[in-house]
């Protein structure tokens, strides 16, 4: 049994080398965390609920594509535990959970995952630990779920444990990697801060500290909602400037030429991912709760959820020009991923563009070679695996910009092509018979 602690000492709180860190939830956040902690030096022990998903990584085999089969041998080469049980993380010196947090069915914040992690902490949890929650979600939340499941558990906050909140920011897709990224670090208590940032200073190249686990909390969703309604005020100008049949693509390239006080975001059929859809509905229902009314967020939300419709408007537009009606059309939609150069689907707005033309009668087949003939058919829709030959195909609708598709020989043989993503003009292939959003 680990001695109380009776001062905190954040340096010598690492005393016990070699360090470990426990990581509670081994997907798209947890994993990269576990390998790169492991790759500074650090003794790691992950758990996930799934028996599945923790054979195949104890195999070596990762199924987060920011995590390289490689990496994550390496990292079980060098001690790294994996396990569905939970005992193992009393061992470790920190915990953190990197657990999801989606919406319930009325899209009100759903803790369940959050609220199992705070369960196993609360009956693992021992003097000596720092915890700290990962998951994205409303201020309060670390205050509210992981404080009483320590305290429940005996523990006293910085006496025997500390308790912070450190939002992750993984990017998928993005080629930055995780030690490279600040992190944001709140305690709920200063000297929880104190350590919170010792221990992911031993993780990450840059912490930076602000005053309260809260703070960090609302601080992760100023970042994605400030993104969501930077991307709900482009979807609104592209559908304004097809009104004003100005082309959009063309006018944010010449307002991204300003060298300050712009940022370019892109239109696109809709937003997908587990992030931006959802973030800011977290933060919605935390205002709500003070009787806030987030009009940005609310508004935001009318403007990118219609974006489905929009795009399946505009592609009847298109067909109706050439005399086919979208009932009965053959249409070849690109991508149903969530954005390019992931195999993630999920929230994906190109799904919801299909459904719009489904109902309408059009005949749909999907090429996405990030996402795979076989997730394609589990949609119920018809693979396509190459560019050989697409001649039976009234229109062809870009919806995500995988980089690996050949859009030459798209546009060579489908007689129109819609763009929502600006595509052919990023690539310099202007098409006559290609019409972007
Ligand atoms: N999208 C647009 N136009 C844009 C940008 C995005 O339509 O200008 C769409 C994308 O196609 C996608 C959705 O919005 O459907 C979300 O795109 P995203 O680039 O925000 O990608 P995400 O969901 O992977 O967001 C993550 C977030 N990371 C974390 O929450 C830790 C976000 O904060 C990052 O800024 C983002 O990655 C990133 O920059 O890649």
């Amino acid at each position: 049994m680990v001695s109380r602690i009776s001062t905190v000492d954040p340096e010598g709180f690492f005393s016990t080398e070699p360090w470990c860190l426990g990581i509670i939830g081994l997907g798209y956040v947890g994993l990269p965390l576990l390998v790169t902690a492991s790759q500074r030096g650090l003794r790691t022990v992950g758990f996930d609920t799934s028996g599945a998903h923790v054979a195949k990584l104890v195999g070596g085999s990762s199924s987060i594509d920011d995590v390289s089969n490689d990496s994550l041998q390496a990292a079980l080469t060098s001690g790294s535990e994996i396990s569905t049980d939970p005992d193992t993380l009393r061992q470790a010196d920190a915990i953190f959970v990197c657990v999801p947090s989606p919406l319930g069915r009325n899209r009100q914040p759903d803790l369940s995952f959050i609220e199992s992690a705070a369960a196993i902490i609360g009956r693992n949890a021992r003097p000596g630990q720092l915890v700290s929650l990962e998951s994205t979600t409303y201020p309060g939340t670390t205050n509210e779920h992981l404080v009483p499941a320590v305290e429940d558990a005996g523990l006293e906050i910085d006496t025997d444990v500390w308790v912070a909140y450190s939002p992750e920011r993984v990017s998928p897709g993005d080629p930055m990697k995780t030690g490279d990224i600040p992190k944001i670090v709140g305690g709920v208590t200063p000297r929880s801060t104190e350590v919170a940032v010792a221990a992911y200073r031993r993780i990450v190249s840059s912490v930076h500290a602000v005053s309260s686990a809260r703070a960090a909390e609302m601080a992760k969703l100023l970042e994605n909602t400030y993104r969501a309604v930077n991307i709900g005020l482009i979807n609104e100008m592209a559908q304004l400037a097809d009104a004003l049949d100005i082309d959009i693509w063309e006018v944010i390239e010449a307002a991204d030429t300003k060298p300050f006080g712009f940022e370019a975001f892109w239109p696109g059929p809709g937003v997908g991912g587990h992030c931006i859809p959802l973030d800011p509905q977290y933060l919605a229902w935390r205002a709500r709760e003070a009787n806030f009314s987030t009009r940005f967020i609310d508004l935001t939300e009318q403007v990118n959820s219609q974006m489905p419709r929009y795009s399946a408007t505009r592609i009847a537009r298109l067909l109706n020009h050439q005399g086919q009606a979208t009932n009965g059309a053959e249409i070849l939609v690109i991508g149903i991923a969530y954005k390019r150069n992931v195999a993630d689907d999920r929230e994906s707005a190109s799904l919801q563009v299909i459904e719009e033309l489904v109902e309408a009668g059009a005949k749909i087949a999907v090429m996405d070679p990030h996402v795979g003939a076989e997730r394609i058919r589990e949609q119920g829709l018809t693979p396509i695996e190459s560019e050989d030959d697409l001649s039976g195909f009234d229109i062809a609708v870009i919806l995500t910009d995988h980089d690996r598709i050949d859009y030459k020989r798209i546009a060579d043989q489908v007689p129109v092509v819609f763009d929502t993503r600006g595509v052919y003009r990023r690539i310099g292939l202007e098409r006559s018979n290609v019409t972007a959003l």
